[in-house]
This record gives structure tokens, C-alpha cells and sequence, in this order.
């Protein structure tokens, strides 16, 4: 799986109506009819993001109320509801009249919350920084001495889930989408938690570079 930076309950009526019947014993008798119909609730496919608040098994007495909450993972943000319900309202409160299937949507939080220029998913889920801490700029250029060459340092990230954090150092001359080089030897940088510099000789025709950082 990789991610690029450039970067959906349900119901069954079960309809049997049983009746109970009590006996009170030596002064009088008396027939309960008890509806014991139940429905189901149950989840469509989604990803993203999960749904909490369905009873065990998702079964519910008829006319009971689901109270439902769509929770997104980390970098995502809910959308909408799907399937037995819309709109946004959270928490959802769903009447079981019936068996239903309910679904939730979860996208990209691409908003940028501490205003770092980074996108909450992005430093999320890409980069492995903190979405609401201001970041000064992940990767660093300084001059060697005698202006011949300049050190290029940056910190590779580990990444969660079971996950690499890959890296790579690109150059242009003049910015433009199809001009991106890799610069030979620094792809493919396994992200550990180390910093990695990089001493590179000053080319005047590669003005310009990048740090690219996938999930792989
Ligand atoms: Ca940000
Ligand atoms: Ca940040």
C-alpha cells in the first residue's frame, strides 16, 4: 500500500410474536403477550474510520433507537452518513423500525490547523508531524565551506501500522512539475528516526530542491 503526498449499520426483523403466558398461581390466571420482534443493525463496507454505539451482535428491539458516532482515524474527518441515514448529525440517533444498514464516509482532513502550510493529513499520516504544533521547515540547506558544496539535512521519520517512511531527494532547475530529478544515491531512504545530511556539490544548474516522503 502506499500513499502518495501529490497526495459506509444494519437490521433484520426477526418476526416471530411470541406469547408468555403467566399463571399467578391459585387465585387467577392471566395471558402476557410480549412482542419479542428484534431487528438488526448492521455496517456497510468503509474505510477511514469506524462506527461505535451498535449493540452486541447489532440487535435491537423494534423501535429501539440506535445512538450511533462515526469516529475517523487519524489524518481523516467524517463526511457524511450513508446507507439508512444522511447529513452529519453526530451523534446519529437511528429509530430500528426495521433491519437497516448504515455506512459513514471518511476523507482526508486537508485542512491546516496550525497554519505550518502542511495539510492535519499530511502531517498526519505522511509525514509524521504534528498537525497542531507549527513546523519550521523539514528539510535544511546550509553552505560548506568554500561554497563548493552545501549540506541538505532532514529528519526520516519512523512510520506506525506496520508501515516505511520512504524518502528522496529530487532537484530542478527551474521548478517546473516534469523537471524533478532523483538525485542519484539518496532514494529510497528507509525512515528510522534518524537525521540524514547529505554534503552535495553546488551544480548552478540545479537550483532548486525537494524532499518527496511516501508510505510504503
Ligand atoms: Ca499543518
Ligand atoms: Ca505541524
Amino acid at each position: 500500500m502506499q500513499h502518495s503526498r501529490i497526495f459506509t449499520l444494519v437490521a433484520l426483523l426477526l418476526c416471530p410474536i411470541g406469547s408468555l403466558s403467566a399463571d399467578t398461581g391459585n387465585s387467577a390466571s392471566s395471558n402476557v403477550t410480549v412482542d419479542t420482534r428484534s431487528c438488526t443493525l448492521t455496517t456497510s463496507t468503509f474505510s477511514h474510520g469506524s462506527i461505535t454505539g451498535i449493540e452486541t451482535n447489532g440487535k435491537y428491539l423494534l423501535g429501539d433507537t440506535a445512538t450511533l458516532t462515526a469516529v475517523p482515524s487519524t489524518g481523516y474527518v467524517f463526511t457524511t452518513w450513508t446507507g439508512a441515514a444522511t447529513g452529519t448529525t453526530q451523534p446519529l440517533e437511528l429509530i430500528m423500525d426495521t433491519d437497516k444498514t448504515i455506512g459513514a464516509t471518511f476523507t482526508q482532513d486537508l485542512a491546516d490547523t496550525d497554519g505550518d502550510g502542511l495539510t492535519n493529513f499530511d502531517e498526519s499520516v505522511i509525514l509524521g508531524t504534528d498537525p497542531n504544533v507549527f513546523d519550521s521547515p523539514l528539510i535544511t540547506l546550509a553552505p560548506v565551506a568554500g561554497n563548493a558544496s552545501f549540506s541538505l539535512s532532514f529528519l526520516a521519520r519512523n512510520a506506525s501500522s506496520g508501515m516505511t517512511r520512504k524518502y528522496d531527494v529530487q532537484s530542478s532547475p527551474d521548478l517546473s512539475p516534469d523537471s524533478w530529478i532523483a538525485m542519484p544515491g539518496y532514494s529510497n531512504i528507509a525512515g528510522s528516526g534518524q537525521t540524514v545530511t547529505l554534503t552535495l556539490p553546488v551544480v548552478p544548474a540545479q537550483k532548486f530542491y525537494r524532499l518527496c516522503v511516501r508510505l510504503e
